[in-house]
């Protein structure tokens, strides 16, 4: 379905969320998730396979540089320091400390490594100590990524200087939910900083949360708000909410795992050159669910036992779903 053919009543709600320029019409995405599932999964495969081998799938290990105490109020996060979650606040990790992280996950076959911090937002001299960290890893021939919060201006040249790679930094979901899940910053914060980021040359990861509560047509906003982005993220991750005790959003009713499956591959189809990432969340999914994804055009994992805080499959498991499907890594 075009823009041309979608029920007006769509049409119009896509007027007030994208600019008739964008590629993307809210509307447009929408349909796409309304598609047969059988005809979607098609359509993401036909597009996956015009740019990527299906096999290979990609493997980025995370590690927590500076755990818990953040200021901000994200109500999926068990790092903000107004939840009880159990999460303790600890400092930046030291050089070789970070290096020895690095060298295990190289060692297990990860391709990159993404380092975290539960700031609000770097301080210049974190940065320079982050840079320090950056160019350490990207020594051992790793590529590096880096997730620090809202960036300020000399901060992104300032770490591709060093070597970084990527910058993470996620819309987290649609503009118009956005403030039932975020208060103490903007969406257009997180757009600014991601200008930031494509500014300075560094290749930009965002992507968002689903199964916060939000709305059929709130995905295909979030789906919307990364695909229109000039251009589009090279990296995507779509994270399913993991639900921390103390969190504001624990509790919330679990999204049906087809549904994931089907952002899995609005994202691909909306996306086609990008590493589309089957992020947070994956213990919940079980392999069936996983192996659906991978076909949808899930291109990435995070790899390694934990990813900040909470858990993820172990290497094992995951050595062995890969060999079991016949994907290797990229
Ligand atoms: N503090 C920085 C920031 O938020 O910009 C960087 C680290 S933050 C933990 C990175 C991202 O992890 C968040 O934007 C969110 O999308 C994701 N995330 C955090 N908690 C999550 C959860 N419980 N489930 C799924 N994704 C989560
Ligand atoms: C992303 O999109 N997901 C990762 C990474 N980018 C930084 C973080 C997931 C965090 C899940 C909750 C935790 O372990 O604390
Ligand atoms: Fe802080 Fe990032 Fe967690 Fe938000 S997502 S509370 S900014 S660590």
């Amino acid at each position: 379905m075009t823009i041309h053919e979608a029920p007006v009543h769509l049409v119009t709600r896509a007027a007030a969320q994208a600019a008739p320029t964008d590629r993307w019409q809210v509307a447009d995405i929408e349909a796409l998730f309304e598609l047969p599932f059988t005809e979607l999964m098609f359509r993401a495969q036909t597009v996956h396979r015009e740019h990527f081998d299906p096999a290979e799938v990609q493997l980025s290990t995370l590690l927590s540089i500076k755990t818990g105490g953040c200021p901000e109020d994200c109500s999926y996060c068990p790092q903000a320091a107004r939840y009880d979650t159990g999460v303790e606040a600890g400092k930046l990790m030291d050089t070789e400390a970070v290096l020895d992280a690095a060298r295990r996950a190289q060692e297990a076959g990860a391709s990159r490594f993404c380092m975290g911090a539960a700031w609000r937002g770097p301080k210049d001299r974190d940065i320079e100590k982050v840079a320090e960290l950056v160019s350490a890893v990207k020594s051992l021939g790793l590529e590096t990524c880096a997730t620090l919060g809202m960036l300020e201006d000399g901060h992104a040249e300032a770490l591709q200087s060093a070597g970084l790679d990527y910058y993470n930094h996620n819309l987290d979901t649609a503009p118009e939910f956005y403030g039932d899940i975020v208060r103490t910053r903007q969406y257009q914060d997180r757009l600014d900083t991601l200008q930031r980021v494509r500014g300075a040359g560094v290749k930009v990861c965002a992507g968002g949360i689903v199964g916060m509560g939000e709305t059929r047509a709130q995905r295909a906003g979030l789906i919307g708000a990364l695909a229109n982005l000039d251009p589009y993220p090279e990296s995507v991750p779509i994270n399913n909410l993991v639900q921390v005790e103390g969190t504001p959003l624990h509790g919330t009713v679990q999204l049906d795992p087809l549904e994931f499956v089907r952002t899995i591959a609005v994202a691909r189809i909306t996306m086609p050159t990008a590493r589309v990432r089957l992020s947070a969340g994956r213990q919940a999914l079980g392999e069936a669910v996983q192996a659906l994804c991978f076909t949808a055009g899930a291109n990435s994992i995070f790899y390694g036992d934990k990813l900040l805080t909470t858990g993820n499959p172990d290497v094992q498991a995951d050595r062995a779903l890969l060999d079991k499907l016949g994907m290797r890594p990229a």
